[in-house]
Formats: C-alpha cells, structure tokens, sequence
C-alpha cells in the first residue's frame, strides 16, 4: 500500500513550487486506482487547509483517441478548487506552472446536486448554465510522462481553467466548432462532438465516477467536460483565445 500522506504532500510542494517530480509509478511500482484517487484526495485537502474551496470537477481522458492512447476504458477525474479559476481575460502568472499545456473544452454550471448513476435527462435538469471553457493541465511529472495512477494522483494534471460566458443550459453544446489560438497562431481546431460523442455523455460520467467515491457534485460548481482536441504547449507564449462559435470567445494572458 502506498504512502497516501507522503505522496499527496510531494504533488502538493511541486505544484505548490512549480517544480517538477520524479513519477510515482517508477519509483514505487504499481498504483492502483483506488489508491491514486485516495492521494488525489488527501493532496487536494491540503490545499482545502490552505483555504481553497472545491469549486468542482474535471473530467480527463474524454476523447476516444486518448483513452485508446492510456489503454483505458473509462474517464478519470479531477477536483477543481477556487485557486484554480481564472477570470476570462484576465492574466496568469507563468511562474505559476511548470510545462503548462491548454485545452479548448466545454463546461456546464450546476443548479442541483447530481451523483451516481443518472440518465441524460436527470443530467440535463441539473445544469444551470453551459460554457466554452480553456483548461491550462500542467503535469507534477518531469516531462509530462505518467502513468495512469501517476496522474490519477495528480488530479489530472488539472491546474487552471477560464469559462466564457454562461448561457442557457438549452444551448446545444453537442457539436461546436473550436478554433484555438496560441499568440495569435491558429494551433487547434475541432470539435465538441469529440468529448465523448457529446459532452453531456461525460456530465454523466462524472456524477457516476466521482459519486463511486462519495462526491456529490454541487449546485454551483463548475464541470469540466473535456478536451475537444489535444492540448498545445504554453512555452512562452503570451495569449490564448478560443472561438467557440456560438457558445463565445474565452481567454487569458500570460506574464
Ligand atoms: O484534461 C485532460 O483530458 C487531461 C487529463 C490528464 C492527462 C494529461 O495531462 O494529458
Ligand atoms: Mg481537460
């Protein structure tokens, strides 16, 4: 059985230093599952000490391709907290983050609670609002390499997220065209159709793998969908946009 403690405080320190570390998996075998969600826990309730509230849920490996890439037949998850919301517009810090990578995705607002196993309609009774929204995932890991408990226990790899505009849970979000650009430089086009099929499709996979672990998503949080193309790297650049078409623009400056 693994360290939870040691291994949730040396994800927190690296994320907290922005400093890369060694992967789990390499160093100390196998992590199974249940005990990578459990580090992601106690490393996401050091941060809730700190003050930070949970705000949320991300969703990762959400596309077909990726989940063929890991060898997985299911999505993992992510706890999102309230010092990871960026304003959309405003400017991050690149100091703040190690090999950052952003990615175009869809996120929904709820206004109930919403856990287990739920149709599509229960789903969609929940939501309060939908947005186009960018994730900034930025791997604890030297290199950006992991194995699946590795990032598991890395929450992800999530590290920041920006929404666009809230709109009415009836807007489609079923198949949006995205464009994104990285200093100005077209680097991603796609489709939300490659969240699952359709983005509300892993609205339902959150409340049934995060209510697997006791977490009732909350009226007022913010979920995650999913990319809708693979992340680029930040390197240095200064701006990210994307345009969602009718769900809006979204995006942020660096410094
Ligand atoms: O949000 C995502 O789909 C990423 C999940 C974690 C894996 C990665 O860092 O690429
Ligand atoms: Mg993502």
């Amino acid at each position: 059985m693994a360290d939870i403690a040691a291994i949730a405080a040396r994800l927190d320190e690296a994320a907290l230093g922005a400093r890369a570390i060694a992967q789990i998996t390499g160093q100390e075998g196998e992590l199974p599952l249940a005990e990578a969600y459990e580090i992601q826990r106690a490393a996401i309730d050091r941060r809730l000490a700190r003050g930070a509230t949970l705000v949320g849920v991300k969703m990762g490996f959400t596309s077909e391709a990726k989940m063929i890439q890991m060898g997985l037949k299911d999505q993992i998850w992510g706890r999102l907290t309230s010092d990871m919301v960026v304003v959309n517009g405003a400017a991050i810090e690149r100091a703040r983050f190690i090999h950052p990578r952003v990615e175009p995705e869809v996120a929904v607002r709820l206004k109930a609670p919403l856990a287990g196993e739920v149709t599509r309609a229960e789903a969609l009774a929940a939501v309060d609002a939908v947005a186009a929204a960018l994730e900034i995932i930025d791997s604890r890991y030297e290199n950006f390499r992991f194995a699946l408990g590795d990032v598991v226990a890395d929450n992800a790899s999530s590290s920041a997220f920006v929404t666009g505009p809230w709109l009415a849970p009836d807007t489609d979000v079923s198949d949006v065209a995205m464009t994104m650009r990285v200093d100005g430089e077209l680097v991603e086009t796609g489709t939300s159709a490659a969240i699952l099929g359709d983005p509300i499709r892993s609205l339902i996979a959150a409340a049934r793998l995060a209510g697997a672990a006791g977490l009732v998503l909350q009226p007022g949080w913010t979920i995650m969908l999913g990319g809708a193309t693979a992340a680029a790297a930040i390197g240095d650049a200064r701006s990210v946009s994307l345009d969602a078409g009718h769900l809006g623009r979204v995006g942020f400056t660096i410094e």
